[in-house]
């Protein structure tokens, strides 16, 4: 039986376990990724771990987040960051250099290789061929003391692409067909494996599109085979020689397929507030924007910008609206300038913005109260852009720039032929390295230095033997990260802060959520469907265990955030009878008799009401997974030395 391009990388990299879904596998890593903020609490993590050097083949830490210096916070991180890089054989990308994903596209990802990313849209590299996940801080600190990465072995979904975009239709549009399908919870469980003849009329960046935005499906990652496309971007990069062809065997077996006729597609819009929310582009044409948004992780590189450019030629963006754009990476705003596109953008009315996240993660460019903002980037969440009544609507860099022009959404099949487009494997491109760090071949006697923004972060503890615990909270489905640890300018600068951050958990939701937790002391969140979907930031699990929290108890959990949450010890239970979300009531208290033998003793656990009701719960564990929430979080296995259960 023919093999899946997942199934050959995952058996190259296989420490432990086979690959059959549902069960745990154990990977090698061969590089990882950080960025800035959720970067300064993975090296603390493995600073905790004591191994003097990374044991990966590369460990890149960008800074890309905040790159605003408000306040010293976040030069403390940056500087914190750049000497524990250099002291540990990390790779360290300055402020500046771009958005983690793009550079490590452009300049390091390599097909068949694994990355393991502290953030969710680590399978960008999925465009290069490169199995690419994305995990929470601790994991990928594990992942660079060398041990391995535990995941659950998802079902690997063929997509099957077939036909050609027509013009004015993006690889954005793709992933939000998929999107509209599938939903937000669509992919979890889920490997999305990209293939047929519409893959190969593809280019990387446009790959690294809808690979970036399969997080958003909740998928572990996707991928896309290796071949002439990613052996042309490669060479541009001047790494041709990291180039190797890779594919699914030609009678490989899918556990699902889905097919998508890129002939048939349509400009599509996210419409407010989440990236599922889609619909063609012409039902939500006429709407009045505020702001227009170019850039993120998702559309940011050159092709996409250029394909702005030429746009906008020769015209002015509407005077009602603001048109920024953040270029993915110092390459793409050199070759901008170099080809003459910058001077263009600039001429048509666009303020450019520095090479980094900016406004998708709220830093900078908040809407006006109440304001509409048309985004190419991956997440509307409510909130996210840094004013909480702002609307956002998420679509391709075409419909970015035809709207830029008119004020209003607008499809833009109605701006006559489309622009020629010059792809990122141009020549002539301009690939400067000045703003890597790279380490000394040893690090012993260099100093990290820790200004007063670096806080020690909370260690989780074994869980009690008995618990009586109150509801601090109820929720209802698709609780995002966002919700749980907002992410925004002022809060931002103190991801190594969490006795600050702990102030402002679920802030957005329910104001009083802090303090009714600490009055607790140990208190239960009860939620619907999907908890924890969006990021991988850890701070959402470390936060509410600073503030007591013991268990989350929902219907169904977001991947990285279930890890999270095992990672620091608290028990991500699911309900054995969905009807019970219905009869528990915030306040009330649930009391577990003999907590750690329920836990020790399999999957079943129950609680029973003040009233006298039992409430049947799950832990759906792995034996490590329970191992780790019996040790008290992870880095109580890990410990000294690292690298445990590599
Ligand atoms: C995001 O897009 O939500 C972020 C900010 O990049 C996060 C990481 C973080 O919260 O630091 C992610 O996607 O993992
Ligand atoms: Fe940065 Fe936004 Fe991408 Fe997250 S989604 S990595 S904030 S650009």
């Amino acid at each position: 039986m023919g093999k899946t391009l997942t199934a050959k990388i995952l058996a190259a990299h296989l420490v432990s376990g086979s690959l059959v879904p549902g069960t745990e596998i154990g990977i090698g890593i061969d590089q990882t990724l950080t960025q800035d903020s959720t970067g300064t609490m993975a090296y603390l993590q493995f600073e905790a771990m004591d191994v003097p050097r990374v044991r990966t083949r590369l460990s890149v830490a960008y800074v890309d987040h905040n790159t605003l210096q408000c306040g010293f916070e976040n030069a403390d991180d940056h500087r914190y960051i750049e000497t524990v890089a250099a002291k540990h054989g990390v790779v360290f990308s300055r402020p500046g250099n771009g958005i983690c994903h793009q550079v490590h596209l452009e300049r390091f990802g390599r097909p068949g290789w694994t990355l393991l990313g502290s953030d969710s849209h680590t399978p960008t590299g999925g465009g290069l061929g490169m199995l690419a996940i994305g995990a929470g801080g601790l994991d990928v600190a594990v992942a660079m003391a060398g041990g391995a990465y535990y995941l659950t072995m998802p079902k690997v979904c063929r997509v099957e692409l077939v036909g050609k975009l027509p013009p004015w239709v993006a690889a954005k549009d793709v992933i939000l067909e998929l999107l509209r399908r599938l939903t937000v919870k669509g992919g979890v469980g889920r490997i999305f494996e990209y293939g047929g003849p519409g893959a190969a009329t593809l280019s990387v960046p446009e790959r690294a599109t809808i690979t970036n935005m399969g997080a958003e499906l909740g998928a572990t990652t996707s991928i896309f085979p290796s071949d002439e496309a990613t052996r042309a971007f490669l060479a541009a990069q001047q790494r041709g020689c990291e180039w190797v062809p890779l594919a699914a065997d030609p009678d490989a077996v899918y556990d699902e397929t889905v097919t998508i006729d890129l002939g048939r597609l349509e400009p599509l819009v996210a419409a407010p507030h989440s990236p599922d929310n889609v619909v063609p582009v012409n039902e939500a044409a006429g709407t009045r924007l505020d702001q227009v948004a170019i850039g993120s992780c998702t559309n940011s590189s050159f092709s996409d910008l250029y394909k702005v450019a030429k746009i906008l030629e020769g015209k002015r963006v509407d005077p009602g609206v603001s048109l920024v754009i953040a270029p993915g990476s110092r390459q793409v705003l050199g070759m901008l300038a170099d080809c003459g596109a910058l001077g263009v953008l600039i001429r048509a009315g666009a303020r450019i913005l520095e090479c980094a996240c900016g406004p998708c993660i709220g830093m900078g460019q908040a809407p006006r109260s109440g304001g509409v903002s048309l985004r190419t980037f991956n997440r509307n969440f409510p909130g996210r852009s840094g004013t909480p009544d702002a609307g956002v609507y998420l679509a391709s860099p075409e419909v970015a720039a035809a709207s830029a022009l008119t004020g209003m959404i607008t499809d833009p099949r109605h701006l006559g032929a489309p622009p020629a487009v010059v792809g990122d494997d141009a020549a002539g491109r301009n690939a400067g390295d000045n703003l890597f760090v790279f380490p000394p071949a040893n690090g012993n006697g260099l100093a990290v230095v820790r200004g007063p923004n670096i806080k020690p972060f909370p260690r989780a503890a074994k869980p009690p033997a008995e618990l009586a615990a109150a509801v601090v909270l109820k929720a209802g489905d698709n609780v995002t990260t966002d919700d749980i640890m907002p992410s925004h300018a002022g809060l931002l600068p103190y991801r190594s802060n969490i006795p600050h951050l702990a102030d402002f958990c679920f802030s957005g939701l329910d104001a009083s959520f802090p303090a009714r937790a600490k009055a607790a002391g140990g208190g239960i969140i009860v939620a619907g469907l999907n908890y924890g979907q969006g990021s991988s930031r850890e701070h959402a699990a470390l936060v509410p265990l600073y503030l007591g929290i013991k268990a989350v108890i929902a219907k169904s959990f977001a991947r990285i955030h279930r890890a999270n949450l095992i990672n620091f010890g608290i028990l991500p239970l699911l309900f054995a009878d969905p009807a019970d979300y219905d009869a528990l009531a915030a306040g009330e208290t649930l009391t577990f008799a003999g907590l750690t033998d329920q836990i020790a003793a399999g999957a079943a656990l129950a609680a029973r009401t003040a009233d006298g009701r039992t409430v049947s719960l799950k832990l759906e564990v792995t034996p490590r997974e329970r191992e780790v929430i019996l040790a008290g979080g992870l880095l109580n296995l890990a410990g000294k030395g690292g690298g445990v259960h590599a």
